[in-house]
């Protein structure tokens, strides 16, 4: 979030973004870095100190599924998704709309060591917990609102719905 507000400021103000991020970040800052990276659709980034924070444990088998493997969440609440995986290889939770990652998920099948390093997604090894705070700040019907797109994993069924209202 920040790295990303600062790379904005960089490239909208030369002169002023240096002076300006010791005091202005707050008041212009969330503007300029308004997220548009994947799952946008559903929101943005969330903050871990939110004070409408609810948690969700979501744990991600080796049977390819995700439990539970549907959300209800209300609009403009954040998330502290902790994502657990209970089996014996890596799995990931990466939010985002159907298209997104069914493209994503193929490339995944061409480039299998590719890496998430994205704001919407968490790579879990196995036994391993992960967090990934997200703000739900629009309502609707993800029929696929999340899924694992390691190599044949989404293919067989590891995926899940969102409903925010
Ligand atoms: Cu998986």
């Amino acid at each position: 979030m920040r790295r990303h507000f600062i790379l904005a400021a960089l490239i909208a103000l030369p002169s002023a973004a240096l002076a300006d991020e010791g005091h202005d970040h707050h008041a212009h800052g969330k503007k300029g870095a308004a997220y548009d990276g994947h799952a946008a659709a559903m929101g943005e980034p969330g903050d871990a100190k939110a004070r409408n924070i609810r948690t969700i444990e979501v744990a991600m088998t080796d049977a390819m599924r995700f439990k539970p493997a549907q959300l209800q969440i209300s609009k403009g609440q954040t998330i502290k998704f902790v994502v657990k995986n209970t089996g014996e290889t890596k799995h990931e939770f990466v939010l985002g709309t159907e298209s997104e990652l069914s493209k994503h998920a193929v490339e995944m099948e061409k480039f299998p060591e590719m890496e998430h390093d994205d704001p919407n997604a968490v790579s879990v090894e196995p036994g391993k917990t992960a967090e990934l705070v997200w703000n739900f700040t629009k309502a609707g019907t993800w029929e696929v609102g999340f899924g694992c797109l390691l190599p044949g994993h989404y293919s067989n069924g590891m995926k899940g719905k969102i409903v925010v209202k």
